[in-house]
């Protein structure tokens, strides 16, 4: 049995909706939950898409264009922190519950790397593009060229440079001033909502792990890691150390779990569990969060570390941001 509460009680309690009146869950339901605090701005952008008529792809897109716009964020498009040599490479996936699926990876000087997934999704028999295959065809559909490397964020790299020695070792990340999934460095986006008919779509955008090996991709751009959906059941997003998220395929777990009568913060932990009883010391310190959105309406969230958080905005407008659980300390 599904959860109707809702893993943290989001499920059905009263909200407050953005008019200040009470009204009950079942009138206002869930519209678009994502990763992060950032993701209230968001989700408002989603909502202001669904209420002008838009589609649930429609409505994660234009969520997800929001960090990727902000300059001031590091993880995601415009003002993405570089790999190693100084390139800022995206990825980026968009599915809906009726099997499309749209996705880019190490793509480069393209501000919406989610539009130019949808446009693979839509204008081509394929799945996913990558590298200068992927950066063209975007600038062949009238993506604009734009340089993506900011001043702040060439300055955090060059810093990096200065102790990080240019050479593939493990989890090197993790020399950064702070580790994958702290306020330093994450903030991918995974987005998913829910039209109040039901229908439902999900999206995930990143520039990925700050500093990483040329070519190197995450989970984000890969459907059943970053991001899953299925009809009936959910959707779930994933963010921090991708590499420990694509090891067990860990939205299509998430996903797996719920069709199996798991509630969605339970199939999300159990996600985590599942990452911690494989690697044991190797993810010691290391964040993963997943983000999980029935097909009832329920959310439900949970990750290793503590520090996940993540937005839930209803069909009124009313926004709560909260804390995931997590499975360490
Ligand atoms: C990646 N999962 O490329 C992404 C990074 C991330 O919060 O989510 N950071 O591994």
């Amino acid at each position: 049995m599904i959860d109707r509460r809702g893993a943290l009680g989001l499920g059905a309690a009263a909200a407050v909706a953005a008019t200040g009146k009470a009204v009950a869950a079942e009138d206002d339901p869930i519209a678009v939950v994502s990763t992060w605090n950032f993701g209230k701005a968001a989700n408002a952008a989603a909502l202001a898409t669904f209420k002008a008529g838009g589609s649930p792809l429609d409505a994660v897109e234009a969520g997800a264009r929001v960090p990727e716009a902000d300059p001031d964020n590091h993880s995601v498009g415009l003002g993405g922190y570089p790999d190693r040599d100084g390139h800022v490479t995206c990825d980026a996936i968009i599915m809906d519950d009726a099997g499309g699926c749209g996705a880019v990876a190490a793509i480069e000087d393209v501000v919406h790397a989610i539009t130019a997934a949808r446009l693979v999704m839509e204008k081509t028999p394929h799945t996913m593009l990558v590298g200068e295959g992927a950066t063209r065809f975007a600038h062949e559909q009238g993506l604009p060229k734009a340089n993506l490397l900011t001043p702040a964020a060439e300055k955090a790299w060059k810093e990096w440079l200065k102790t990080a020695k240019y050479q593939p070792v493990a989890n090197i990340e993790n020399a950064l001033p702070s580790p994958p999934g702290s306020v330093r460095n994450h903030d991918t986006i995974g987005i998913m909502a829910r039209a109040r008919d039901g229908r439902m779509a999900a999206a995930c955008t990143t520039s990925g792990m700050a500093f990483k090996m040329r070519g190197r991709v995450g989970d984000s751009p890969q459907a059943g890691c970053g991001l899953f959906i299925e009809k009936g059941v959910g959707a779930a997003a994933s963010t921090g150390v991708g590499e420990e998220v694509i090891r067990i395929a860990g939205t299509a777990r998430v996903v797996a779990s719920m069709r199996a009568g798991m509630s969605p913060m339970a199939a999300c932990r159990e996600a985590c569990e599942h990452i911690a009883h494989l690697r044991g010391d190797a993810i010691k310190e290391l964040q993963v969060g997943f983000l999980a959105l029935s097909a009832t309406g329920e959310v439900g969230a949970f990750a290793l570390m503590p520090g996940f958080t993540y937005a839930v905005t209803r069909h009124s407008g009313a926004t709560e941001v909260s804390p995931s659980g997590s499975l360490f300390g």
